[in-house]
C-alpha cells in the first residue's frame, strides 16, 4: 500500500468513524478487509513423526467421521519406528529408515533447506475470530555456517532464521486457509499444502502436496504450539512421490551394502519377493507392483468416493514469528 492511500483509508476511517468492512470503494486497489486485519507471520520450526500408535491417533483428523482418528501413514512411521528402536543393537536391517527420526527433519528445517512459512490474518487475535491465512514454501537460507548437527547449527539459525525480526522470502505459490480461533486454538483449513520431508540416510527430499489439510495448534505469544497438520495424500502423489522415494531409499542403501539384510530378510529372500524379471536388480515397477506392498501402501479412505484410496497423514509442528517476504 503507497502512503497516498495509507492515508486516504486513515481519514477516511477516521472521518466517517465506520467500520473498515464498508470501505469497499475506492480506486487505491485497497482491501477493507486486509486492513481491519491483525497478521501474525511464523515459520515451522519442527516437524515430529507419530513415535507410537497413541501418537498418531492424536495427529490424525477425523476425515470419515467414524470416530476414529485417520492418520495411516503415521501409524506406519510410528509401526516403523517401533521396530527401529525393538531392532537397536539387532541387525539393523531398517537402517535406512533409520533417519526418519525427527533429528533429521529438524536438522534440515533449522539449518534453511526446509523452510514452511505461514502468515494468520484476523481482525484480532484475542479469540472468537475467523483467521485468513495463507502458506509458502520458503527460500533456502543458509541459516548457520556449521550445518553438522542441531548443536552446531542452532545457536546462530535461532537468529537468523527463527527470530521475531528475522525476515524469510517466499518461495511458491500461495496455499490459501481459512479458518477460527476459538481461546487460543488455532484450527486451519485448505484444499491444498505442500510438505516437504526429508527421508531417511540419503537425505531424501519428498514434497507431498497434501489434500483436504486441517492445520490445528496453540497460539502463544510469538509461537504455535502443539501444532497438528493432517491431510490426504491422492494415489498418485502416494505412488509416484512416496513410494519412489523409499524404492530409492532401499535401493540406496542396498546397494551400498549388497551384503545387509533388508526388512529382516537376506538380499536373496528380498530379490525372491521382488525381482520378477530376475535380472537380479528391484526396478521401481517391481517393487510397487508387489502385492504385499500394495496391501501395505493401499490408502485408507475415498472421501471423494472415486473408488481410489487417499491415505491420510498427520505429523506435529511448532512454529516461531518471523517475518514474511512475499
Ligand atoms: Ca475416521
Ligand atoms: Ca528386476
Ligand atoms: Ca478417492
Amino acid at each position: 500500500m503507497t502512503t497516498k492511500t495509507a492515508l486516504l483509508v486513515i481519514v477516511s476511517l477516521t472521518v466517517c468513524g465506520c467500520s473498515a468492512r464498508t470501505l469497499q470503494q475506492g480506486d487505491g486497489a485497497v482491501q477493507p478487509d486486509v486492513l481491519a486485519h491483525e497478521t501474525r507471520s511464523f515459520v515451522i520450526r519442527s516437524l515430529s513423526w507419530p513415535r507410537d500408535a497413541e501418537q498418531a491417533a492424536a495427529y490424525g483428523y477425523d476425515y470419515n467421521g467414524d470416530g476414529v482418528a485417520d492418520n495411516a501413514f503415521g501409524a506406519i512411521v510410528a509401526g516403523l519406528a517401533g521396530v527401529v528402536q525393538g531392532d537397536a543393537g539387532g541387525d539393523g536391517y531398517l537402517v535406512p529408515f533409520g533417519t526418519l527420526g525427527d533429528e533429521r527433519l529438524e536438522l534440515d528445517i533449522v539449518r534453511g533447506d526446509n523452510l514452511m512459512l505461514l502468515r494468520l490474518s484476523a481482525p484480532d487475535f484475542s479469540g472468537g475470530y475467523p483467521v485468513a491465512a495463507t502458506a509458502w514454501r520458503g527460500q533456502v537460507r543458509g541459516c548457520c555456517d556449521n550445518r553438522t548437527s542441531l548443536e552446531t547449527c542452532w545457536p546462530q539459525a535461532k537468529t537468523r532464521c527463527f527470530a521475531a525480526d528475522a525476515e524469510l522470502a517466499v518461495a511458491s505459490a500461495a496455499y490459501p486457509m481459512s479458518g477460527t480461533i476459538e481461546g487460543d486454538k488455532l484450527a486451519l483449513q485448505a484444499e491444498r499444502f505442500a510438505l516437504t520431508l526429508t527421508l531417511g540416510t540419503e537425505r531424501l527430499a519428498v514434497s507431498l502436496e497434501l489434500r483436504n489439510v486441517r492445520l490445528r495448534g496453540v497460539l502463544r505469544e510469538g509461537a504455535i504450539e502443539a501444532g497438528v497438520l493432517s491431510g490426504l495424500i491422492a494415489p498418485t502423489e502416494l505412488r509416484d512421490t512416496l513410494q519412489r522415494a523409499i524404492w530409492k531409499l532401499i535401493s540406496a542403501y542396498w546397494r551400498e551394502h549388497d551384503r545387509a539384510p533388508v526388512f529382516g530378510t537376506t538380499r536373496d529372500q528380498f530379490l525372491d519377493l521382488f525381482d520378477r524379471d530376475k535380472d537380479g536388480d528391484v526396478s521401481f515397477d517391481e517393487y510397487v507392483g508387489n502385492s504385499l506392498l500394495q496391501t501395505f501402501w493401499s490408502g485408507d479412505l475415498d472421501l471423494d468416493g472415486d473408488k481410489m484410496y487417499e491415505m491420510s497423514l498427520g505429523i506435529g509442528f511448532t512454529a516461531v514469528s518471523v517475518r514474511i517476504r512475499d
